[in-house]
């Protein structure tokens, strides 16, 4: 190369460096994330962003913007900020949110079939439950979801009681005021406690005035909604596992773009085993952890002839509830059957 070639090449890099600093300088002016996206969607959560269904919705939001390149933009509003646990589903359908999660195990007589993945029937953890809640949806359709398009179903992993004083048989039990939701109503009181139905974010306040001695729900509550400053004692007994759905306006699901249902439909496959996975494997352990070292919680183990007895207690829950939805016309034997075998399929994997 002699001197006046090496002068153009020069000149020409530095041309081109402008012209690369140019294009980058109006990227930078319009990044990706404020671009004015197409279509924004908002979603509404019950409970604080901090808890894991919050977190479940906050990681959908930031997946379905980067996979449609921030076409789609979501507006959370946690904390009942928007909509409040008893009106998640009728809000949606009014359209107060373009998403709403919920809890179908807060109203069973709404979302009857999905209650039977509530009841007792030994789920290890979050992850396989979730995963059967979503299998067994897709395979039965059920009615109860005709007027919306689920995009993420979940649960917790199983409640366990947590209470104020100690519960480590049925004479500690008895006469208990728990709180629980859903299907955890009728395991408390067949297990001959007083229990309260209510939504998740009353509880601190309803232990605080002492209203309930305790709840049964999933442990990282303890943490999560600082219930171990009161609630010092959990009994080992995993019991049953409270649903989650988060909903969209069938129609208005319809109006999006395909390639925007196609990321839907393929985040909606994923949300299951997300969110378990965040539950079971860092939620749920840190706030034991928490609880223990900061608050001194304490784990009550049951004795085996009490654990049978327990056991017997709830037995009849499942064929109770099986009479129950077949004389609502339910194919609820046949659900049971599939819950069953999708929990099995899934703890082996
Ligand atoms: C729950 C609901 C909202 C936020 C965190 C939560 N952890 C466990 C639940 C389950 C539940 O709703 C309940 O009432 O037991």
């Amino acid at each position: 190369m002699n001197r006046s070639t090496s002068r153009a090449h020069r000149l020409l890099t530095l041309a081109s460096a402008l012209a690369l600093g140019l294009v980058a300088g109006v990227l930078a002016v319009v990044p990706q994330s404020s671009r004015a996206a197409d279509i924004t969607l908002t979603y509404a959560f019950f409970a604080p962003a901090g808890t894991f269904p919050g977190r479940q919705m906050a990681h959908w939001a930031e997946q379905i913007n980067k996979r449609t390149n921030g076409k789609v933009e979501v507006r959370t509003f946690p904390g009942g900020t928007l909509l409040g646990a008893r009106e998640m589903y009728d809000g949606v359908s009014k359209g107060v949110a373009d998403i709403g999660l919920g809890s179908p195990s807060y109203d069973p007589g709404r979302f009857p079939l999905t209650s039977g993945v509530s009841l007792p029937l030994g789920f290890p953890n979050s992850t396989v439950a979730s995963r059967t809640l979503w299998a067994a949806t897709k395979e039965f359709q059920p009615k109860e979801y005709a007027p919306y398009k689920v995009i993420a179903m979940f649960t917790t992993e199983p409640g366990h009681i947590q209470s104020r004083n100690p519960v480590r048989n049925a004479a500690d039990l008895k006469g208990l005021k728990l709180r629980a939701a859903g299907t955890g109503v009728p395991v408390l009181a067949a297990l001959g406690a007083a229990p309260v139905g209510m939504p998740m974010p009353e509880v601190p306040q309803a232990v605080q005035t002492g209203v309930i001695e305790g709840t049964m729900t999933s442990r990282e509550v303890l943490k999560d909604f600082r219930l171990a400053e009161t609630l010092k004692f959990v009994t080992d007994y995993p019991t049953v596992v409270v649903t989650f759905a988060a909903v969209m306006d069938r129609k208005r699901f319809e109006r999006l773009p395909d390639d925007v249902k196609k990321v839907i439909d393929e985040l909606a496959e994923e949300m299951p085993v997300w969110t378990g996975q965040y539950h079971d494997q860092q939620n749920v352990g840190a706030a034991l952890q928490w609880s223990k070292q900061q608050h001194q919680l304490q784990v009550l183990t049951l004795a085996d002839d009490e654990r049978a007895r327990w056991d017997a207690a709830l037995a009849p829950m499942v064929s109770n509830w099986i009479e129950e939805m077949k004389a609502k016309g339910l194919p609820a034997e046949r659900y049971i059957d599939r819950v069953r075998a999708l929990r099995d399929r899934f703890a082996r994997q």
